[in-house]
């Protein structure tokens, strides 16, 4: 069944995401850019647990859990043995958030990434350690109240910034890597065909706005995700053989001051002007950066 382009054959209703889940919402848009030969290997997080409650699936593809860091690795054996069978039309994606990305499963993707094998890698960036309570990871952006950096008399939140994914998996010599945003199905999507249609290894970071992590509404995410893009915070990206090949942050493009982002969601609204300034000058920096 095919209905509104909600690909239910590949992520089935009935899981028990947040309603308006900007991570849901990520996957629905991937899963349009699959095909049925796909094996996925999923390291555990918020998409796990909330399409998996045992005996439950809401996968229509075959799936297969792994720890929170070894993903990649789960991955790599699959890929192994359909080489061992001789099946070069089966794709390998692993998904995963931005804990098991950024931090505890950095080791094995760069292992991964080193050995060249044909896999795509999905990192859906909710910001947070989600699943477990909104803990800051490495990809948690300068300013945001987490749990274990909760603003206050004495604290802004988290004063690291971003850890820079994008890079790293460039720095691997990766053919493709791209970023996106929930907001922008379509651009998701595309992205999804063009990685599986390059050989080797292949990264997209998507960013996921989290309903509670981040303080907003059941009918926001998209909206956040679109602001992300807007104010040239998380620019949609796309890298083809190491060189920027396609930007948000192009001709056409005029930044929206950050506060209209910052302000709409909980985990900023401690922040005062000067902190926003701080948060505009790195919007800024982005500009510079990505611009095509
Ligand atoms: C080795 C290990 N440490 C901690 C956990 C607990 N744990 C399960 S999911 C999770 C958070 C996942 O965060 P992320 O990868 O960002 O995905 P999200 O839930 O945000 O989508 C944690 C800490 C675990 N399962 N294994």
């Amino acid at each position: 069944m095919k209905t509104n382009n909600i690909e239910y054959k590949k992520l089935a209703p009935g899981h028990n995401a947040c309603s308006g889940c900007g991570q849901l919402s990520a996957v629905h848009a991937v899963m349009r850019g699959l095909t049925k030969d796909t094996i996925i290997a999923n390291a555990t997080g918020c998409l796990e647990v909330t399409t998996t409650a045992y005996p439950q699936t809401a996968w229509g593809l075959p799936w297969i859990h792994s720890l929170f860091e070894n993903a990649s690795s789960v991955a790599s054996g699959i890929q192994a043995a359909l080489k061992n069978r001789g099946d070069n039309q089966t794709k390998v994606l692993v998904q995963a958030g931005d804990g098991g990305t950024f931090d505890i499963g950095l080791g094995l993707v760069s292992g991964m990434w080193e050995r060249g094998e044909n896999i795509l890698y999905i990192c859906y960036d909710t910001e947070s350690y989600s699943n477990t309570g909104i803990q800051a990871s490495g990809s948690t952006p300068y300013g945001a109240s987490t749990t274990t950096t909760p603003s206050g008399a004495q604290s802004i939140g988290s004063n690291q910034v971003k850890k820079d994914m994008m890079a790293i998996a460039l720095a691997h010599g990766l053919k493709y890597v791209a970023q996106s945003a929930a907001g922008f199905p379509d651009d998701i999507t595309n992205k999804v065909k063009k990685a599986l249609a390059t050989p080797g290894p292949s990264y997209i970071q998507i960013l996921s706005p989290c309903i509670p992590g981040w303080g907003i509404g059941y009918d926001e995410a998209a909206m956040m995700g679109k602001l992300a893009v807007k104010t040239g915070l998380y620019p949609l990206l796309e890298y083809t053989d190491g060189k920027l090949s396609a930007s948000s942050v192009n001709a056409n493009f005029k930044a929206e001051p950050v506060g209209s982002y910052l302000k709409t969601q909980s985990r900023f609204k401690h922040l005062n002007d000067e902190e926003i300034n701080h948060i505009q000058m790195l919007a800024a920096e982005n500009i510079k950066k990505y611009q095509i």
